[in-house]
């Protein structure tokens, strides 16, 4: 009987937990977008905007999909011509604060698509927080831009 009580305690303890506390709970993706690679090109480019609605900051850890061999998160190191793009181990976006990755700066590598991505089609990718939570968003493949 014992046993039982601790059970229903504990059960009764995670579901007061509320869901916002969890970092994947409180973020909100906006405006996600993959740019309709050429023909020819075995890579694409997503960008997107991240905000953080949680009182907690907001650890993206990777950001997975099936729609392609690998997905990374890129930035951009340097200055002027000297720019060159490198891995982003993970994203932290502090509570309320916005994280844009936009063309020219950080942004999502998508390598070898399954099939080819054209303008309209809508790609999900999942949002892996570091306490396991994570966030399926729609991309929408966008011609040109
Ligand atoms: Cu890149």
């Amino acid at each position: 009987m014992i046993g039982y009580t601790r059970r229903w305690a504990t059960l009764s303890l995670i579901l007061m937990v509320p869901y916002a506390s969890f970092s994947c709970g409180s973020i909100e993706v906006l405006d996600a977008w993959i740019r309709e690679p050429p023909p020819v090109s075995t890579v694409a480019a997503g960008y997107f905007t991240l905000k953080n609605n949680g009182s907690k900051s907001a650890v993206i850890e990777r950001i997975e999909g099936s729609c392609c061999a690998e997905v990374t998160m890129h930035q951009v190191l340097g200055v002027h011509n000297q720019k060159h793009m490198a891995p982003m181990p993970k994203l932290l976006v502090p509570p309320n604060k916005i994280a844009s990755f936009t063309p020219g700066n950080a942004h999502l590598m998508l390598v070898s698509p399954n099939e080819p991505l054209q303008h309209g089609q809508s790609v999900e990718l999942n949002f892996i927080c570091n306490d396991g939570t994570s966030r399926k968003t729609d991309f929408t493949v966008v011609y040109g831009q």
